[in-house]
């Protein structure tokens, strides 16, 4: 079965290469759309056709709603993958391709836009049994009604914006003096970026975990569970490092979790695939918000429960019912995913753009690479720093760590600095190989210092391979990189 004979792409790197190649091994013919930045982009020699949509910024190409499906008509594709990010949840795009008789891939519109709305989803899921954060039962209209609230249920507590994410507009606030300001500012903050000025307020959480469950839900009322995804380690509220199964889930936890989950995707009509996102905190978990698209971290859920999600987005959007019921979906090793964004770690995570001059990917065991990098290609400035997505699976977490260490090792990439560094470090950090993190991690100072040295460590590795690479010398670069390995291996770490 292939479901379509040909689908648009609507986005580009890594993801749209991942859409693809599930494409292909289908036999699906495959539409790239691309900006004038993106000439020499992967994902556009990847596909069977492309076109040119738009300039370099996102609002001028990957944005333009109507010139994508202008494209798809032309191109004769029957429905569009939006990927993540650009438009993979604006339920405006979404109805407009109904309306254009082009399949969008993912869920109705009426759900994206349910979902955009956090207030909306909360009470929803509210009504649904689903545990939510205490706090506000829909947005601040009135300071004393505000301040009675937060008096019931304790402060800290944190101001939210409704149609936010991201973390923009949010606020902690310690104690009710600083109530008032706060939700003033919250509300400017929240209507310059999404221009709805909306806030709400809950019981701030102290270092909750990051959990959250991938969904597949078809349009014949059958809806299953992928397990969970463990995604405490951000920066900034961007994801660095994500991991499936959560190291500290339970059988009883992980039952109530999905249970909820399910239960989030049968209030919300959910059909294709979608994460459900909770806050763990003291054996207590809270529904946050639901992405309604394919996430960055899908490939973890792929890895251990051998499901191609990608196949099970266009089987959906087809109209077939799921293949599996929840009973035939299994967990089985660890998997791992390291984020490669071209930032510098030593300099405030500072994006850095450029060529690729040296490129040496990893492999062999364990080891999956989703990149839409390659040795000559300048990465452009307008769009997301991260690079590539480097997996590992093993049949326990410690071999995950291991297989993760080892694909550090071996991966190169000069002419831009990366998170490489930085992961190297968590890997080795003993709180991460305990299990021990939540969304502080990287914030913690003593974390912090030990990543620094990490950090510098793995600099020198990369300038010292980096050096005799340019010199023309491959042997000596691999023997110049594991003698710094060896040696800090002597220095017992
Ligand atoms: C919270 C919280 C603590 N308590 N809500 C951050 C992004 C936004 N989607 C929700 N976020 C948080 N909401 C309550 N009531 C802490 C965070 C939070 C966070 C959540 C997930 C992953 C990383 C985070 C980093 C800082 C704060």
């Amino acid at each position: 079965m292939k479901f379509f004979d040909k689908i648009l792409i609507a986005n580009r790197g890594e993801i749209a290469i991942r859409v693809m190649r599930a494409c292909r091994e289908l036999g699906v013919e495959t539409v790239a759309v691309y900006s004038t930045a993106d000439e020499n982009a992967l994902h556009v020699k990847y596909a069977d056709e492309a076109f040119l949509v738009g300039e370099a910024p996102p609002s001028k190409s990957y944005l333009n709603m109507e010139r994508i499906i202008e494209v798809a008509k032309r191109s004769g594709a029957e429905a569009i993958h939006p990927g993540y990010g650009f438009l993979a949840e604006n339920y405006h795009f979404a109805k407009r391709c109904s309306e254009e008789g082009v399949m969008f891939i993912g869920p109705s519109w009426r759900t994206i836009e349910m979902m955009g709305s956090k207030i909306e989803s909360k009470a929803t899921m509210k009504r649904a049994g689903v545990p939510v954060v205490p706090g506000t039962e829909g947005d601040v209209t009135d300071i004393d009604v505000a301040k009675k609230i937060a008096e019931e249920i304790g402060y800290p507590v944190i101001v939210k914006a409704s149609a936010g994410g991201g973390g923009i507009g949010m606020q902690i606030i310690p104690e009710e003096e600083a109530l008032e300001e706060a939700i003033g500012l919250g509300m400017r903050v929240a209507e310059s970026a999404f221009g709805d000025s909306t806030v709400f307020i809950e019981k701030y959480l102290v270092k909750p975990r990051h959990i959250e469950f991938q969904i597949l839900g078809d349009e014949h009322n059958q809806t299953v569970h992928l397990f969970e995804r463990e995604c405490s380690i951000q920066r900034r509220h961007q994801k660095l490092v994500e991991e499936s199964p959560c190291p500290i889930m339970t059988d009883n936890l992980r039952r109530r979790m999905s249970e909820s989950a399910i239960a989030v995707a049968k209030a919300s009509n959910y059909t294709n695939a979608g994460t459900v996102e909770f806050l763990y905190s003291n054996g207590n978990y809270y529904f946050m918000e639901m992405n309604t698209r394919l996430q960055v971290e899908h490939t973890i859920t792929e890895l251990v429960t051998g499901i191609d999600i990608v196949k099970q987005q266009l089987a959906i959007a087809a109209g077939e019912p799921l293949p599996f019921g929840q009973e035939e979906i299994s967990i089985r090793g660890h998997a791992i995913e390291c984020r490669i964004n071209a930032e510098d770690p030593l300099n405030n995570f500072a994006a850095d753009p450029g060529k690729i001059v040296r490129y040496r990917s990893p492999g062999g065991p364990g080891i999956r690479l989703d990149s839409g990098i390659h040795v000559g290609y300048a990465i452009p400035t307008n769009y997301d720093s991260m690079i590539s997505k480097l997996c590992a699976y093993g049949y326990n977490r410690m071999e995950a760590i291991q297989r993760m260490r080892r694909a550090i090792f071996e991966y190169v990439i000069i002419g831009v600095k990366t998170t490489l560094p930085l992961h190297h470090a968590i890997m080795n950090n003993t709180q991460f190989v305990e299990g021990n993190t939540h969304t502080g991690f990287l914030q913690e100072e003593h974390i912090a210092k030990t990543l620094n040295r990490y950090v510098r460590e793995e600099e020198t590795r990369i300038q010292t391979l980096g050096a005799s690479l340019r010199q023309g010398k491959e042997v000596a670069a691999i023997t110049a990189a594991v003698n710094v390995y060896i040696q800090h291996k002597k220095a017992g770490r």
